[in-house]
């Protein structure tokens, strides 16, 4: 199998702007802290750590005809849509450690603008216990943190949804979410009337981590570019505390490695979030570790020489 590009760009994004909770802006030190440069670096991989960007404070306000913040979160994302962008045309591999999820509009705009710069085919990985697809009429909490997959679909405000030029960003049929169990009313709508191909816990239960995986990764070719979005909230609450909105009845630590396994498998991953963890909820570092540990199998550490057997 080919090998994942071996230049790797950390770029912090230390915001919780998007989220209904504090906290998520100490994400990128406490990945730091859990040793993510060095455990990539002992896989043989070259990492920069760009520090983070500096955006608009938190100012704690109510949400402004459906949305909260919504200035502070267009320009952190177009501070990182601007970052991102140039990782990629430096021919690195980006990865994004947040911060709220509000955060992967301006990294996946980036990445999309990447890809047609390259001539690239986009596949979008979305781990979430959520579907990240409401509206300003749709949401019940004005959060942004709750909308970035519909904006990139073309669904949000203007300043939003143009921040990489092209509207929309992604087409329904380049998306794939996996491990979605809280999706509200009028949201679940939306997803069904988009076309967004969803394999939810409930298809988890009944096909299995490895069955949907390999239909999440079907037709991912040599000329695909694999995003992962990361919202820690994924897995499951009991071995990841340190988020702000978790929803029991996620993924167990060996179904999210074959997840991450299966992805290294493609040698495609191209570009990566990590969001959504909140130190100041995690027991210990645990979740940042936890992570850390993902991370690591995402770029292949516990790819072993397979036999064709255990390929099959
Ligand atoms: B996350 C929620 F109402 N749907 O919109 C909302 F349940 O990035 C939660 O996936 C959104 O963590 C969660 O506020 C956003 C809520
Ligand atoms: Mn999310
Ligand atoms: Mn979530
Ligand atoms: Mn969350």
């Amino acid at each position: 199998t080919a090998l994942a590009p071996g230049n790797i760009s950390l770029i912090g994004v230390p915001t919780d702007i998007g989220a209904g909770m504090l906290g998520a802006r100490m994400g990128p030190e406490a990945l730091r802290v859990a040793g993510l440069a060095q455990a990539l670096t002992q896989l043989g991989l070259d990492v920069k750590d760009c520090g983070n960007l500096h955006g608009p404070a938190n100012p704690w306000l109510q949400a402004v005809n459906g949305f909260r913040h919504l200035p502070q979160v267009v320009q952190w994302n177009q501070l990182l849509h601007e970052a991102l962008y140039c990782e990629l045309q430096a021919r690195r591999l980006p990865i994004m450690l947040g911060g709220d999820h509000c955060l992967a509009i301006g990294s996946i705009s980036a990445v999309a603008r990447h890809c047609r710069d390259q001539g690239k085919k986009l596949r979008v990985l979305w781990f979430d216990a959520h579907a990240d697809f409401n509206t300003a009429t749709l949401t019940p909490s004005g959060n942004i943190h709750g909308m970035p997959v519909a904006c990139l679909c073309g669904h949000g405000p203007q300043e939003l949804i143009q921040i990489g030029g092209h509207v929309p960003a992604l087409q329904p049929k380049q998306i794939r979410q996996i491990g979605i169990r809280s999706v509200d009313a009028g949201e679940k709508r939306l997803v069904h009337d988009m076309g967004i191909e969803v394999f939810d816990m409930r298809y988890i239960d009944e096909m299995g981590m490895r069955h949907a995986m390999e239909l999440a990764l079907a037709l991912v070719d040599a000329n695909t570019h694999l995003h992962v979005s990361l919202d820690v909230d994924f897995l499951d609450p009991a071995i990841a505390p340190g988020v702000g909105t978790t929803v029991r009845g996620g993924p167990t630590y060996r179904e999210a490695q074959l997840c991450m396994e299966m992805i290294a498998d493609t040698g495609r991953l191209a570009s990566l979030d990590v969001v959504e963890l909140n130190p100041a909820l995690d027991v210990g570092n645990q979740t940042a570790e936890l992570a850390v540990d993902l991370i690591e199998s995402l770029f292949g550490k516990s790819t072993l020489m397979r036999s064709s057997a255990a390929k099959r």
